[in-house]
């Protein structure tokens, strides 16, 4: 079994359901077994100011599938809560189901970049990650609970516990 955490996010039709209905599915994902979730948390946009705030958690799921079986089952719940998979990189979004790591892979190919190639930049990230992990390091060698203590909020705060 590996290890992968996923982060969701959402800004369009009513967030914090797109992120409850995604757990459910994350939940019955066949292979894979969701061990923690975060709160979630209420964010402020990265990228164009011209969009609603989002919502962001970050799970953390036992799966045995590869990351890129992984990232198919996450692109397939992504399609069925009504992504559509299009080029605006930092537009809006419905949901967004994001591999952040998967055990200590580094993987950088056309589909999949792991671990995530934002995550360091990201209060939304790192901060719902260091919620449910303690000592977790990137391959790197990073520290997740540095990282999470030294990036600016930007506003991030728990709207909800969600377990
Ligand atoms: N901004 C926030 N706060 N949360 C996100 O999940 C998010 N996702 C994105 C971009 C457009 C980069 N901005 C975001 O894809």
């Amino acid at each position: 079994m590996s290890l992968a955490y996923i982060g969701l996010g959402s800004n369009l039709s009513d967030p914090q359901a797109q992120i409850i209905t995604a757990i459910e599915k994350l939940k019955q994902l066949d292979g894979g077994n969701v061990i923690k979730i975060s709160s979630l948390y209420f964010s402020r946009p990265m990228g164009p100011q011209d969009q609603p705030d989002y919502m962001n958690a970050v799970v953390a799921l036992e799966t045995n599938k590869s990351a890129i079986e992984l990232l198919e089952q996450l692109q397939h719940i992504e399609t069925i809560t009504g992504r559509i998979r299009k080029d605006d990189r930092w537009g809006a979004r419905i949901l967004d189901l994001d591999i952040i790591l998967f055990d200590q892979e580094v993987i950088n190919t056309t589909r999949l970049t792991i671990p995530h190639y934002g995550l360091k930049q990201r209060e939304f990230v790192l901060l719902p990650l260091a919620e449910i992990t303690s000592d977790l390091f990137l391959p790197d060698g990073d520290s997740i609970d540095e990282l999470a203590s030294n990036i600016a909020r930007n506003g991030l705060k728990i709207h909800s516990k969600l377990s």
